[in-house]
Order: C-alpha cells, then structure tokens, then sequence
C-alpha cells in the first residue's frame, strides 16, 4: 500500500508536543515500512525525527484541543499549519492509496468528501469538543468503517458513533525497553504537563510517601508547572526534561511504580505500556485507557480516580507485584508487531471496501 500520514497539528514531531499520538505516528510508520508499505509523513515544519521520509509544512500550530471548552467553536490561526498540511496533502493524493489522518481536529474531518482518496482517520483523545464530536459522527456515518480509536472506553466519550468502530490499542518497540528487576526508592511520572494529566496528584503522593518523584516529559503548560513548583517543596521530584525515549527508559526502568493521574480520560496512554515494558507496575485512577491496560493487582493497581489516598495506599502496597509479570504482560497484548498487523489489518480493510 501507498500510504500518507499527516501528522497532528500541535507540535512538530520530535517535540513532545504531540504527546503520544507522536509515538504512535512514529510506530505505525515504521511498522509499515517493515511490512513493505511506503509510507510518507506529512508534518508540521520543525520536526526532528531523521530516519523517516518526512515531508515538513511550515505554519501557525493549532491550539491544543483540550485547553477549549466544549461549546468553543472551532478556530483556526492565521496561516494554518493544519490547513497547509491537508493542502499538500490533496495535491498528491492521487499518489497514494489511503490518507491517514492523525489530528484532533475539525479540518480534516469536514475535507474527506472532497477527497477523491479514503481517509482513514485516527482519533487520539476522547470527546472534547461539540462541533468536533457531530463532524467525527457524520464521517463514521458517511464513511463506514474509517474512524479508529485506541480504546473502547475513550470511543464510548462519543456518542451515536456509527459501527463499525476500530480499537487499535496501541505497541511500542519492546527492543528499546530494558526489563529492571531492582528499582530504586523512587516513584516516576510521565507525559505532557498539562492540567489534564494530573501531575499535582503524583507530587502529592510522593509528598506523602516521601518516595521521591522522577518527572519526565515535555512542558506544555507553563503556568501550569510553576503552580506545582510553588506549591510543594523540590526536594521531593525532581524534573529530569524531556528525553529521548533510550535515556526516559533507564530512569523509569529504575522506579519502584509509574504513577498515572489523568484527570481526564485518557484515550490509551503510552506510557503505561512503556512501563510495564521496564517491568514497572503502575498505579493509575481507575479511568479511561489506563483502566484497560492495567490489570488490578496484577501488573499494577486501578484506584478510585482523584483519590490520593488511595494512591499512597497502592504505592505501599507496590512490592506485591512481580515485575517479571509486568514485561511479560508488554510482550503478550502490547508488541511492535501486534500494532503493526492491526493497523495493516484496518488500511486493508478501508482499501478492500473501496
Ligand atoms: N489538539 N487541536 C488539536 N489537535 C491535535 O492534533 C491534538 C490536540 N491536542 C493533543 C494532541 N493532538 C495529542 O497530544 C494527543 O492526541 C495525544
């Protein structure tokens, strides 16, 4: 297949502002290329990634969907980067077989009829927007089949979604995880710091505990950070930037648990696979992606979400969970290959529908 991805709109890829839709370009990317597909990236100029073919548009980012309320309508900047993008890629479409969308955003969704190509569109976060949520429902309608989900619990956001429905999980490169049997004293956090992911929580937990935090993770809300840093005192987390996925693993590989405290439904959640690939077991609110992942006493705990307590409950409970069980269960449900054939799976079921 001739496939060409166009990438979200908020951040070059490479950034860490795309959170983890951009490891799941990357993945599919690279899982295709592997299975003799082409594949070409369409993507915001800036990105950084070098060793895939990456075509870069320059543009005005958009902004994050989920600093918006519900009822915002739908705004673009002068110079759109998301506008450009799907402009080169209507130009050469008919160089390829399928479009695969991977921003949350109204454009590309409102563009697809005018495409003489199918678009297979990824969605990469649940409902948060109502002119976003009625496009996403007339597309499904329209176009049966061609929208894509990581979880069940973050398709059911929307409503009235016609099926039928993919869940495509999600899998990362276990090859660059190393399994750590003896961690040290200290607790991980990880991701985009953002008011819907929570991070206060884990500070708090770690406060508590005193266990200290290993932070990692790009900085997306400023405001946001400097609130954290204020409010609790910096001996106890630590914030180590945003790394490289070889140089994140070695830290996280060394923590006694990942605690996980969106305060939003978080669609899939990269990291928690990344974690159990290191053999760390992870606490999370029992809430969206996450509570799919995670099996309860297991390779982790699922607590009642917003509950510190019950946080700092499992945190102490953390050492009755063999991380053996952990690395096995990444190896089993969440591999390279097994995302790699259900991507290829649903591209070949759109083109087989044609
Ligand atoms: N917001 N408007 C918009 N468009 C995106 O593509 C987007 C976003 N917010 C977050 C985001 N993408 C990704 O970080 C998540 O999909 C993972």
């Amino acid at each position: 297949m001739k496939l060409l991805f166009v990438s979200t709109s908020v951040g070059p890829l490479g950034t860490g502002l795309g959170g983890g839709v951009e490891l799941t370009v990357y993945n599919i990317a690279q899982q295709m290329i592997q299975r003799g597909h082409q594949v070409q990236i369409v993507a915001p100029a800036g990105s950084t990634w070098d060793n895939l073919p990456l075509v870069q548009i320059p543009g005005n980012l958009q902004i994050i969907a989920q600093s918006q309320e519900r009822t915002d309508p739908i705004i673009m900047p002068e110079n759109p980067v998301l506008a450009n993008m799907w402009d080169y890629a209507r130009q050469v479409q008919t160089d390829y077989d399928l479009i695969v969308n991977f921003a949350y955003d109204w454009l590309p969704f409102y563009l697809t009829p005018f495409f003489n190509r199918p678009i297979a569109h990824f969605v990469s976060m649940g409902s948060l927007s109502d002119a976003l949520d009625q496009m996403i429902v007339q597309v499904a309608k329209q176009f049966p089949g061609t929208i894509g989900f990581y979880t069940a619990s973050q398709a059911i956001t929307f409503s009235q979604l016609t099926p039928p429905l993919h869940y495509l999980s999600s899998g990362i490169d276990l090859g660059l995880y190393q399994f750590c049997l003896h961690p040290k004293q200290q607790l991980a956090w990880l991701g985009r710091i953002s008011p819907e992911k929570g991070l206060e929580d884990a500070v708090a937990v770690a406060q508590i505990t005193q266990i200290p935090l290993k932070i990692m993770g790009k900085i997306q809300d400023e405001l946001y950070w400097q609130q954290i840093c204020e409010n609790y005192p910096n001996d106890i987390f630590e914030y180590l930037g945003f790394l490289s996925t070889n140089e994140m693993q070695q830290v996280l590989g060394e923590c006694r648990a990942l605690l996980m405290t969106p305060h939003w439904v978080e669609a899939f959640g990269n990291v928690v696979i990344e974690s159990l690939a290191c053999g760390v077991p992870v606490i999370s609110y029992r809430r969206g992606g996450p509570a799919e992942i995670i099996q309860d006493g297991k390779t982790g705990f699922l607590v009642e979400p917003d509950s510190i307590s019950e946080l700092v409950n499992a945190t102490q409970r953390i050492g009755e969970i063999d991380r053996h069980t952990c690395r096995a269960d990444a190896e089993a449900q969440f591999s390279f290959e097994a995302l790699g054939s259900r991507f290829e799976k649903w591209f070949k079921e759109i083109l087989g529908n044609r």
